[in-house]
C-alpha cells in the first residue's frame, strides 16, 4: 500500500542536517498537515573506529501518535570543501483513525456500505477516502462472503444498477487487465472470482469494478450511478 499510504495517509517529512562535530541546524516542515510538532535533538560524533555516530532523539510525547505510526529514516553522507555533512530524511506515517460507522467484522476488515448512489466511480472513490478508508478490495473468499452480507443488510432495491457496487478495482489503464485503485495486478489480491461471461467491457464501455450481491465481480460503466462499499483496512487499526 506504499503508492496508497501517500495519497492516504497523514504523513509528514523531517528534514535537517546536522554537521559531524554536533548539532547546526534543524530545518523542519513537522506536521503541518495536521497541526502538529514534533521534537529532535541531534548529536553527532566519531566513534574510537572513527565511525561517524549520530545519535537521534525524538519526542514522541508531543506528537500524540496513536501506537500503529511510523517512521522510516533514510540518511546519506556528504563532503564538501572537507566539511563532512549527514543528512536524514524522516517520514512518518500515520493511519487515519477508524472511521466510527464502519462495521468491524474480525479478521477481515472494517466496511461501510453506502446504500446512496455515487454518481460516478471517481466520486465513490473519493468519499471512501473521505471517509478515512478506500473502495473495498475483495483478497480472498471470506472478504467476498462479506460482501455477500453486507447486500444482505440492503435487500430493498432489485434493479440493475441497485444490484452491484463499485469496489476498488478497474481497467481504465489498460482495456481487460484490471488493476485495483492502488495500481496492483488484479490477480495479486487473491479473488479473481466474476459473475459469468465477464469481464464483458459490455457496449465497450464496461472499465470499472463492482461486487454484486453474490459477493462476484462486474465490470460495469464508470459513470453509472450505483452503490459503493468502502473498507477500512485492518492492518492499519493493529
Ligand atoms: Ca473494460
Ligand atoms: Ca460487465
Amino acid at each position: 500500500m506504499q503508492n496508497f499510504q501517500l495519497i492516504l495517509l497523514a504523513f509528514s517529512s523531517v528534514l535537517w542536517s546536522a554537521r559531524q562535530d554536533g548539532i547546526l541546524a534543524v530545518e523542519s516542515k513537522s506536521f503541518a498537515e495536521v497541526n502538529r510538532t514534533v521534537k529532535f535533538s541531534l548529536t553527532s560524533r566519531k566513534n574510537q573506529t572513527g565511525h561517524s555516530v549520530t545519535r537521534i532523539i525524538m519526542d514522541k510525547s508531543s506528537m500524540e501518535l496513536p501506537d500503529n505510526w511510523n517512521v522510516d529514516i533514510e540518511n546519506s553522507f556528504t563532503e564538501f570543501n572537507g566539511i563532512k555533512s549527514v543528512q536524514l530524511l524522516a517520514v512518518f506515517t500515520v493511519p487515519p483513525p477508524v472511521p466510527a460507522d464502519y462495521d468491524l467484522f474480525p479478521g477481515i476488515g472494517y466496511y461501510k456500505f453506502h446504500r446512496e448512489l455515487a454518481p460516478i466511480f471517481d466520486t465513490a472513490s473519493e468519499i471512501c477516502f473521505k471517509e478515512g478508508g478506500h473502495l473495498a478490495i475483495i483478497n480472498s473468499l471470506a472478504e467476498s462472503q462479506v460482501m455477500q452480507l453486507l447486500w444482505r443488510l440492503h435487500p430493498e432495491n432489485e434493479t440493475y444498477k441497485h444490484n452491484y457496487a463499485f469496489i476498488g478495482i478497474h481497467d481504465r489503464l489498460k482495456e481487460g487487465e484490471f488493476t485495483t485503485i492502488f495500481g496492483k495486478p488484479l490477480i495479486s489480491t487473491g479473488f479473481t472470482k466474476w459473475i459469468p461471461a465477464n469481464p464483458d467491457n459490455y457496449n465497450n464501455d464496461q472499465n470499472c469494478g463492482s461486487v454484486s450481491r453474490r459477493g462476484l465481480l462486474n465490470d460495469v460503466n464508470c459513470g453509472m450511478a450505483m452503490p459503493f462499499i468502502c473498507e477500512y483496512d485492518l492492518s492499519w487499526s493493529q
